[in-house]
């Protein structure tokens, strides 16, 4: 007998893991259905190309209007569905956002999940669950580099979100014996990465700045070291941790950590720019071979509280799940300037 696809629910499917996650799951036959918000715009340019590929063939990819601030829709989404598998990914992931707008960012990504575990727990205690847990819990790192071990203390109202969904997570797999796993995952980025993470914002700015399209680029804290992945790489780790054969936590990262001025050097030598540095502080800058400031401070972009350097061991993900990263951090810049210039010349 030909055995039944698989079923997934991604909340968060609008966003760069979701579509990421989306293809992959695709490929590994699943059906893939997303919940996606309400806009006055259209929010889809990620996942429009699954459309696209899928257009006269069988739908095995559909979206339906939902919010993880609003427990209606989620029951009444799961109850439709009926996924094998859920992976949360939906949150108002900017760390900065999260210190304007606390209190929304703590019901979307702290009772959001409390809101999905509780409806597993209604429907079908049989769903895995998979939750988006960030290494911005361990915020003022107590230790380096960081393992699933190592204790906690997140430095914004995002980080102590997704730490209230770390351990509603755990406390749901104990109390009710749910199939819910935490993944906690350092950084990855893409060319899908939203337009204002830093990454994302250096390789844009720097394209545009060498092809003449923008002057100047403004940033923050220069000194911030972080541990990069690619987003392709994360969300097969996503994948194998509900195909465990036990829920557990994993941390997953490259093991590798960069200052946002190394990520900057890096980028500008893939555009074969050369920067100059000078000055101190808020007032560092850099010029370029004609002797023009291209990226200056602004103390707008700097945190009210700082997570100074992030750095995983992901060790017990290569040894349990046989998971590791494939791409390196020269690769990832690659494929993000690589994608920046083509929008560019397009
Ligand atoms: P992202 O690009 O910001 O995507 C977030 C997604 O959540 C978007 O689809 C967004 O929808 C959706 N969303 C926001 N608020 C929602 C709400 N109230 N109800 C339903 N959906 C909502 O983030 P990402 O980089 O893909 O990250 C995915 C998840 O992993 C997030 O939970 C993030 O916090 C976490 N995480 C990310 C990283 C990283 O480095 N990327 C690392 C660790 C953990 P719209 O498109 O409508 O805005
Ligand atoms: O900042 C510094 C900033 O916003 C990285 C989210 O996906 O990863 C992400 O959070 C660093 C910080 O990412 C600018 O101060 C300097 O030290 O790209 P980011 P993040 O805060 O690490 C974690 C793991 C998540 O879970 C989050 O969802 O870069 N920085 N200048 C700047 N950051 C920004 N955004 N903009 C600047 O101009």
């Amino acid at each position: 007998m030909k055995k039944k696809n698989k079923t997934a629910l991604i909340f968060g499917v609008t966003g760069q893991d979701g579509a990421y996650l989306s293809k992959f799951l695709l490929k590994k036959n699943y059906v893939v259905h997303g919940v996606k918000r309400r806009h006055s715009s259209i929010n889809t340019y990620r996942i429009d190309d699954i459309y696209r590929d899928q257009f006269g063939k069988k739908k095995n990819f559909q979206l339906h209007y939902g919010d993880v601030t609003d427990s209606l829709s989620i029951h009444n989404i799961i109850k439709k569905v009926k996924p094998n598998e859920i992976y949360n990914l939906a949150a108002q992931s900017h760390v900065a956002v999260s210190f304007e707008l606390p209190e929304y960012t703590t019901n979307a990504d702290a009772l959001g999940t409390l809101r999905i575990l509780e409806t597993i727990v209604k429907i079908d205690k049989n769903i895995k669950f998979y939750q988006a847990g960030s290494s911005e819990m361990f915020g003022k790192v107590v230790e380096s580099p960081q393992n699933e071990k190592t204790p906690f203390y997140p430095r914004s109202p995002y980080g102590a979100a997704k730490l209230y969904s770390h351990w509603i997570t755990i406390n749901y797999r104990e109390a009710y014996k749910l199939f819910a796993c935490n993944g906690i995952l350092f950084n990855h980025e893409s060319p899908l990465r939203g337009e204002t993470f830093v990454t994302k914002k250096i390789v844009s700015g720097l394209c545009r700045i060498k092809n003449g399209n923008q002057k100047k680029l403004y940033l923050g804290n220069l000194y911030a070291k972080r541990d990069w992945g690619h987003a392709e790489d994360y969300v097969e780790a996503m994948w194998k941790i509900l195909q465990h054969n036990m829920a557990d936590d994993f941390v997953i990262s490259t093991g590798k950590q960069y200052s946002i001025k190394q990520f900057i050097n890096m980028v500008a030598k893939q555009l074969s720019m050369k920067l100059k540095w000078k000055g101190a502080g808020i007032n560092e800058k850099a010029y370029d071979e004609n002797k023009n400031c291209v990226i200056e401070c602004n103390i707008k972009y700097f945190r009210k509280s700082e997570v100074d350097t992030l750095q995983g061991d992901y060790s017990k993900a290569k040894k349990i799940l046989k998971w590791k990263p494939k791409h390196n951090i020269n690769s990832l810049i690659k494929d993000m300037v690589d994608h920046e210039l083509n929008l560019l010349f397009k």
